[in-house]
């Protein structure tokens, strides 16, 4: 595949409300996005990184600077040395960006933008190529903290009028009983409801977590640390409440790990967190084998990184409701043709690559800088 060039472009998106978790809130969505450019075909990636390195040590000018300064030069000398086969190798790109240590939100975006533009070239969509079994997805929602129980009520309310099939309650320390009660005692013990703490506890909160138990949830999100597996597997043999991890999961080994400890029982899979979609499935293939169920987690994309993420989500062990929300929970106008849930669930896109293009207008209408 030959690429004519790629372009770095960085959008503004207003959130239709603040988002408010245990590490910060998000107002405005900053994001980097990736353009490959070849003579048959547009690749596009979007980078999950946020504006600064709270959720992960990822941040979208330090996303900007790696991809310009090592991963993309990397990836150009690999095309510029021709493969044996003659034949685009997106494994071989995979393999050129593994030297670098970190960035996989960087590593994702590149990788995906250059997924698509081959996928798009051979007329095959993300889903077929990932081994998606589902033509739709069922959508759960995340609700962040906010400034009271009624509000929240209100706002779980309003979600499940639009059909969401879960909801997930941000919590941190101060936020997480009592929202957790009132919306159990509101919407009843069918409610899917389950909590993502973004490491706001410690072990020594065991005992305060074990109360949780008594609200039946899905799980409990990455309670700890982003390297805590082994205090994981500890507060995982005290509750009742299975433990999933998110932001600990950075890698299959890593995964491969946290269920080797006994630190989790499901997976929240990223593909920015984890480098891409070739190891998100790698994350997938191997919790399926040990029993492990995964969800396809978010980091608020827009239209085209929620594409991408439909199709992960459709792959079979993708078990649990995930964060595929519609394009309207995040944005007024989102750049792609929005996402809007029919009967809770979301389509997978069957187009060739991600199946979806922004909108020309929007997209400039949005943006804050490009260069190529
Ligand atoms: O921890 O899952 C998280 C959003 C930004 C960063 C981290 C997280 C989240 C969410 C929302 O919970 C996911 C989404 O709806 O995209
Ligand atoms: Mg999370």
């Amino acid at each position: 595949m030959k690429i004519t060039g790629i372009e770095l472009r960085r959008i503004a998106m207003p959130l239709v409300a603040p988002f408010r978790t245990s590490f910060g809130t998000e107002t405005d969505r900053d994001v980097l996005l990736l353009r490959v450019v070849t003579p048959d075909a547009e690749g596009w990636g979007e980078c999950a990184a946020m504006s600064a390195p709270l959720y992960n040590s990822e941040y979208v000018d330090g996303a900007a600077d790696v991809l310009r300064r090592f991963l993309i030069p990397a990836v150009k000398t690999l095309l510029d040395t021709p493969a044996p086969t003659g034949q685009f190798d997106i494994h071989a790109v995979n393999r050129a960006l593994h030297p670098f240590k970190g960035h996989n939100m960087a590593k994702s975006a590149l990788e995906t933008a250059l997924l698509d533009a081959w996928l798009r070239t051979g007329g095959q969509s993300l889903a077929t190529y990932l081994g998606a079994a589902a033509p739709t997805v069922p959508c759960g929602v995340s609700v962040g903290i906010m400034t009271s129980v009624p509000a929240l009520l209100e706002a779980v309310d309003g979600y499940l009028q639009e059909g969401y099939q879960r909801i997930k309650l941000k919590i941190e320390p101060g936020w997480d009983l009592a929202p957790v009660q009132a919306v159990r005692d509101r919407f009843g013990p069918d409610l899917l409801l389950q909590v993502d703490a973004n490491a706001a506890y410690t072990l020594a909160d065991t005992p305060h977590l074990a109360k949780l138990d008594a609200h039946d949830l899905l799980l409990i999100e990455q309670p700890f640390a982003d390297d805590d597996l082994v205090q994981h597997a500890a507060l995982a043999k005290q509750i009742r409440t299975p433990v999933c991890l998110d932001e600990s999961i950075h890698s299959a080994d890593h995964a491969a790990a946290a269920i080797s400890l006994g630190s989790c029982s499901i997976i929240n899979i990223k593909p920015g967190r984890v480098g891409g979609y070739l190891e998100a499935r790698r994350i997938h293939d191997l919790a399926r084998a040990h029993g492990i169920a995964v969800w396809c987690g978010g980091m608020l994309e827009t239209g085209l990184g929620r594409a991408a993420n439909l199709a992960l989500a459709a792959l079979p062990g993708f078990t649990l409701p995930g964060d595929t929300s519609g394009s309207h929970r995040y944005f007024a106008t989102d750049i792609t043709e929005p996402f809007i849930l029919q009967n809770g669930h979301l389509p997978v896109p069957t187009g060739p690559g991600i199946g979806v293009d922004p909108v020309p207008d929007i997209l400039r209408e949005v943006t804050v800088s490009t260069e190529w």
